[in-house]
């Protein structure tokens, strides 16, 4: 089995200031942002220091996150010597002030939806949830026939697979059809510090959607995922395989099969318990039953607009 690894940009944490590139290769025109209007805001969250905008870019609908990165330990004397203080108080032995840091250590991490469409912009509207127990059957008479007509393109995965983008961010690709897999970073993670390493595994196989569709058949591809994935972490960010939460989602909102790496440290989005399944429990439940994931009910989050929780309702399933 053939094997290739991308020694490039991956090899180090990225600390340049240069663009990404969009779905095509080029890079995101400054415009895309400042041409942006805002109609609203979606959500945002003083301790994740992040705010979701929905808006228009010359009348496309657009989401623009913005989000303060952690403080980096290896730019904290540049940052402290070459910043301004700004006295706010003093009192006692305490005193608190405002740090004006130079440009280019003061960034601000942007994404980019765009065009997007109404459901980009209902995912990260801020909704309240219920949580709904799904049996194998309620999948295959209410969720499968929803998601086979309403989930999200996965045309930026097939990009990653076919090297049409983030080409040069691939940190290791194993290529075999069954049982390889593209490791790349998450585009959640800007590559600076190790603290919210989060990187992830796509399967070259496009016949798996998620965990439900996983049987015994599909454990030489989740070990080599496990095994491989953990391997080429430890040679590009020397993080040990002890230093990793490694899971699936269910349910995922990209319907292409694919594992999350992040660092177990990292309090990631949607490494909660009702949402994220340890890929060693993945193996060992399909180890134990290869029918696992076609029988078993499986709880889920859903958002209060999602038409899948309407389906559930409507069943009288919640
Ligand atoms: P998921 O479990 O399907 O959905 O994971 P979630 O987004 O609700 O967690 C998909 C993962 O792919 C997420 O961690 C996303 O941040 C990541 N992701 C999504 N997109 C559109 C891209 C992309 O274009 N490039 C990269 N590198 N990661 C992406």
């Amino acid at each position: 089995m053939a094997e290739s690894e991308n020694g490039g940009a991956a090899k180090r944490l990225k600390t340049d200031a240069k663009n990404d590139c969009g779905d095509a290769g080029e890079p995101i025109s400054d415009s895309l942002v400042s041409d942006f209007k805002i109609s609203r805001i979606l959500r945002d969250c003083a301790r994740e220091k992040n705010i979701f905008i929905h808006g228009k870019v010359k009348d496309q609908d657009a989401v623009v996150i913005l989000e303060k990165t952690p403080i980096r330990q290896d730019t904290l004397s540049e940052l402290l010597k070459s910043s301004q203080l700004k006295l706010e108080m003093k009192n006692d032995v305490y005193s608190t002030y405002q740090l004006q840091a130079p440009a280019h250590l003061n960034e601000i991490k942007t994404t980019v939806v765009c065009p997007a469409t109404e459901k980009h912009v209902k995912k990260y509207l801020h909704q309240e949830v219920f949580l709904v127990e799904e049996s194998g059957e309620d999948y295959r008479n209410l969720t499968l026939p929803y998601i086979s007509s309403q989930s999200f393109s996965v045309q930026w995965v097939h990009n990653i697979l076919e090297k049409k983008a983030e080409a040069d961010r691939i940190v290791f690709e194993d290529p075999d059809p069954d049982t390889g897999f593209v490791l790349l970073p998450d585009f959640k993670w800007d590559q600076k510090q190790l603290q919210d390493l989060y990187l992830i595994a796509i399967v070259h196989r496009r016949d798996v959607k998620s965990l439900r569709d996983l049987t015994s058949e599909h454990l030489p591809l989740l070990t080599n995922i496990r095994s491989k994935g953990e391997d080429a972490i430890q040679r590009q960010y020397s993080v040990p395989p002890s230093k990793l939460r490694v899971y699936l989602h269910y349910q995922p909102s990209y319907y292409h099969l694919h594992v999350h790496f992040t660092s177990v440290e990292y309090d990631a989005p949607g490494c909660r318990v009702e949402r994220a399944h340890l890929l060693s429990d993945v193996i060992q439940n399909l180890q134990a039953d290869s029918s696992h994931y076609h029988n078993r009910s499986l709880a889920f989050p859903l958002r209060a607009d999602d038409g899948l929780l309407l389906k559930f309702k409507e069943a009288g399933k919640v």
